[in-house]
């Protein structure tokens, strides 16, 4: 195997025996090739004339949700995917007699299927500019892929992003130069903006508008069942059929956000928020006592202590887990969680919690204040804000977080999205000018939002996005967040700080491009990054 996707890829290069993350060798192929096939289909798809086949794009939007970081560990179901994306392919018309082997490949057995892993870990594993800038393009598609499945899935399609995707995925079955490389990837982080936006349009006309709200995290004495991941509409469902049930609904990690759209308050039974982020779940899980509903990224690999309680659902699997299917009309049967949830113990109250949460600070809530943040910045009550979105992770260098955040003087506002957030969200850091110092605007994706508010603010003072005193400290984990980043680099977003590491994939060509044309760098020391971003700090 040969994968190097994510932050904490081993030695900061590439996981070659087996994942940090628990993904095995078997798995890692099996993805290689899942996503191959996937690129010799999109290819016979387009050369067919337009997206041919109109299933193809949402196919492959779900298939390479499935090859992000802590989504799918079950080489089963990937094996299906592979057969199932052959039997696509092979539906439609061959695309000329020169079609790439992609288009063509069909397994005998699962040898075949081993040897072609082979094949794509080798070329992988070259270590060039060209190489660095196809990891960084797939990356991004895979974070472009999630976001689209999670608009569709609520109904929500978009064929320019169906059309992106399958194009891109197609242009690397050729020898691509690095320039046309770095003009894909550039243009995938302008079609992640349209996908983060029709995103942000599915879930607010789906669940309303969010507004500012408070979670407990504290627990009940009923039994309960715990979602996590990011699809609201798998928790929306669970809610309703919890309804009068006598259990009791928590919002795990990403899920936090729940509790700020209309959508989700009609339901006394969600209660509030249990835990923190993705890493922590071994314990928290353990302690939950109840079910535990995976909607997608992060599940880690379960322990005993919870492994006959947790179910997967969406892209999410791992082997031996049930998983909850979809039905043609969209539906989910819960029955078996809420079955389980009534012989479980209510939960454990967890050490440190219990104190609220503010989560639901999206555009449109910050629109309904624009007015005090535009007056707290000209009276100079808001000095600067720092955007610290993205993931959390488990190296303890991501302590500098906490430490930057609480470091950060007392006129500075956090604008953060992701569950990178977990690191200060229950730090009592106060109000600067009436506005709280952490606004939360919700899951990785409600990056999009602090872009709104960010093109909200230039517009109010009429200046330009970079001229705005906001500086971008992001940390990253998985293929979302470069999306994320590419979304930020395609509307002009300058001078970004990633961190904890940054990208084992990026080869020293291809980061020296990204400091001279975008001013990226990678963090320091709190002291440092500090006098960088918020000048006068250095001095107190
Ligand atoms: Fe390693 Fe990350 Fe790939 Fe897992 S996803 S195998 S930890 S690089
Ligand atoms: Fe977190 Fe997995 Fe990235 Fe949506 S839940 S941000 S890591």
């Amino acid at each position: 195997m040969f994968c190097n996707q994510c932050e904490e890829t081993a030695r900061g290069c590439a996981c070659t025996a087996s994942g940090v993350c628990g993904k095995n060798p078997e798995t890692a192929g099996l993805q290689d090739v899942l996503i191959w096939v996937c690129r010799g289909l999109a290819h016979r798809n387009l050369t067919a004339g337009g997206q041919a086949n109109p299933d193809v794009g949402m196919f492959i939007a779900g298939a390479l949700f499935g090859t992000l970081t802590n989504v799918d560990f079950d080489p089963e179901r990937i094996r299906r995917l592979i057969r199932e994306a052959i039997a696509l392919r092979d539906l439609l018309p061959p695309a000329g007699s020169d079609e790439p082997e992609a288009s063509t490949w069909v397994p005998a057995d699962d040898a075949a299927i081993e040897a072609k892993a082979g094949e794509i870990a080798a070329d992988a594993a070259i270590d060039d500019d060209v190489h660095s800038l196809r990891t960084l393009l797939l990356a991004g598609l895979k974070g472009l892929a999630a976001y689209y499945y999670h608009a569709a899935s609520l109904g929500y399609t978009d064929e320019t992003v169906t059309a992106f995707l399958q194009r891109a995925l197609a242009a690397d079955l050729r020898p691509l130069t690095a320039e046309e490389l770095v003009g894909l990837a550039m243009e995938c982080g302008t079609v992640g903006v349209t996908a983060l936006a029709l995103l942000d349009r599915a879930n607010t006309e789906t669940f309303g508008q969010p507004a500012i709200t408070t979670v407990r995290t504290t627990v009940g004495d009923r039994p309960g069942i715990l979602v996590t991941g990011h699809e609201l509409g798998d928790l929306k469902q669970l809610l309703d059929q919890t309804r009068d049930s006598g259990i009791d609904v928590y919002t795990h990690g990403e899920m936090l956000p729940a509790h700020a759209y209309p959508a989700f308050r009609g339901y006394p039974q969600l209660v509030g928020n249990y835990g923190g982020a993705w890493w922590k779940q071994a314990d928290e899980f353990a302690r939950f006592n109840g079910p535990v509903l995976v909607t997608t990224n992060c599940i880690v690999p379960p322990r005993e202590a919870y492994r006959d309680r947790i179910f997967t659902t969406g892209p999410a699997g791992f082997p031996g887990v049930p998983h909850i299917g979809v039905a043609r009309d969209g539906t989910k049967d819960f029955s078996p969680l809420i079955e389980r949830a009534k012989r479980s113990p209510p939960p454990e109250q967890l050490p440190g919690s219990g104190r609220e949460l503010t989560t639901g600070c999206a555009h449109q809530a910050v629109d309904a204040i624009a007015g005090s943040v535009v007056e707290a910045i000209r009276s100079g009550a808001i000095r600067r804000f720092v955007v610290m979105a993205g993931c959390d992770g488990r190296q303890p260098e991501r302590e500098y977080y906490i430490e930057f955040a609480e470091a950060l003087p007392k006129d500075t506002v956090i604008l953060t999205a992701g569950c990178a957030k977990y690191r200060y969200n229950a730090l009592d850091l106060g109000t600067a000018g009436g506005i709280p110092r952490v606004i939360d605007a919700g899951q990785c994706n409600d990056s999009y939002s602090l872009v709104v508010i960010a093109q909200q603010l230039a517009n109010a003072f009429g200046v330009g996005i970079n001229d705005l005193p906001i500086s971008y400290n992001i940390a990253w984990y998985e293929q979302k967040a470069v999306l994320v980043l590419l979304a930020l680099l395609a509307v002009g977003v300058k001078d970004i700080t990633l961190g904890p590491r940054l990208p084992g994939f990026l080869s020293p060509g291809v980061l020296d491009v990204l400091v001279r044309e975008f001013g990226l760098k990678k963090i320091t020391t709190v002291g440092e990054d500090l006098a960088r971003m918020v000048p006068s700090a250095a001095g107190g």
